[in-house]
């Protein structure tokens, strides 16, 4: 059932032990948001428990207290409260089966399922993380410079560093607030920013891939099983089909194994995350992503077929 951030921050203040767990394939506002409310709520005096069902990227192991998240293979017991962040909790991997406990889900994807017991769902907000801030103006937390550096990453890797239209008034002050309490966002973007040799070598043989189509709207590069074993992250790798001139959908087309193909896209105009959820994902208006159970090339002419149709749809 659909709750208020109010409702949420009582929810939070009656249980004592929590777990908190953001999306597989964790990214910046999963990852910053859960910490964010890991630092605060172990400040207020709750036991926290943080886990996520996937390895750590690198680029985000500058976050105090990365080191904190465990797998779901541990067994821990006695968690009165579940807090899933970023996305619904079928997107938390087995968190699920090893924690049995009401499930809270604070979320700002459109696409969220509504499964969870309690729901606060704001797609009004460019990141989870600022609905951390409000959650934690609303129980009287105070920030610290730890819960700043963790709720400024979650916001600018969301918004692109301010770039998106998703970004808001809201979006700005929030994260100039962090600033107030010693973030630096210098030091924040050289963590994010910086790349493994292997990851810049490889690009010649990926913008290989890049090709234009619809009269240069849609761009579409993939990310081949070999690009995929001779690189270390390919979450950049759309940002060379987004900004070439003309283009409105960009999508990056990504070996997962020979019948997996994982799909994403970013857009201009064209509402990708409609274009997602009839593939069975989900996302934003600019930004989404689904599976293909298909292999790569398969699933290249599959999404740019669906693609093509919606764009001619419109
Ligand atoms: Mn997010």
């Amino acid at each position: 059932m659909e709750i208020t951030i109010n409702d949420a921050a009582k929810k939070i203040s009656q249980n004592k032990n929590i777990a908190i767990a953001p999306h597989v394939n964790p990214d910046g506002d999963g990852l910053g948001s859960t910490l964010g409310l890991y630092h605060a709520l172990v400040k207020s005096g709750h036991n926290v428990k943080i886990f996520v069902d996937d390895d750590i990227p690198n680029a985000f192991r500058f976050l105090p207290g990365w080191e904190n998240f465990i797998r779901p293979e541990e067994q821990v017991d006695g968690i009165d409260l579940l807090i899933v962040l970023d996305a619904e909790p079928e997107r938390i991997g087995r968190v699920t089966e090893v924690i049995k406990a009401p499930i809270l889900n604070l979320d700002h994807h459109r696409s969220n399922t509504k499964t969870a017991n309690f729901l606060y769902l704001a797609p009004e907000r460019a990141a989870t993380g600022e609905i951390i801030y409000l959650l934690l103006d609303n129980m009287q937390i105070e920030l610290d410079t730890n819960i700043a550096i963790c709720l400024y990453t979650a916001i600018a890797t969301d918004c692109g560093f301010f770039k998106y239209s998703n970004t808001s008034s809201f979006t700005m002050q929030t994260a100039a607030k962090m600033l107030d309490y010693g973030v630096e966002p210098n030091r924040i973007s050289e963590a994010l920013e910086q790349k493994k040799f292997t990851d810049v070598k490889i690009l010649p043989a990926v913008i290989d891939t890049l090709t234009l189509y619809n009269d240069g709207k849609i761009a579409i590069i993939s990310v081949t099983k070999d690009i995929k074993e001779n690189c270390d992250s390919t979450a950049d790798f759309v940002e060379y089909a987004r900004i070439i001139e003309g283009v409105d959908v960009a999508i990056v087309v990504k070996y997962s194994d020979d019948k997996v193909t994982r799909i994403s896209m970013r857009s201009k105009y064209t509402d990708v995350a409609s274009i997602a959820e009839k593939l069975g994902g989900g996302g934003h208006i600019r930004a989404a992503g689904c599976t293909i159970n298909d292999d790569l090339v398969n699933a290249r002419k599959c999404i740019l077929a669906v693609v093509e149709a919606e764009m001619a749809a419109k």
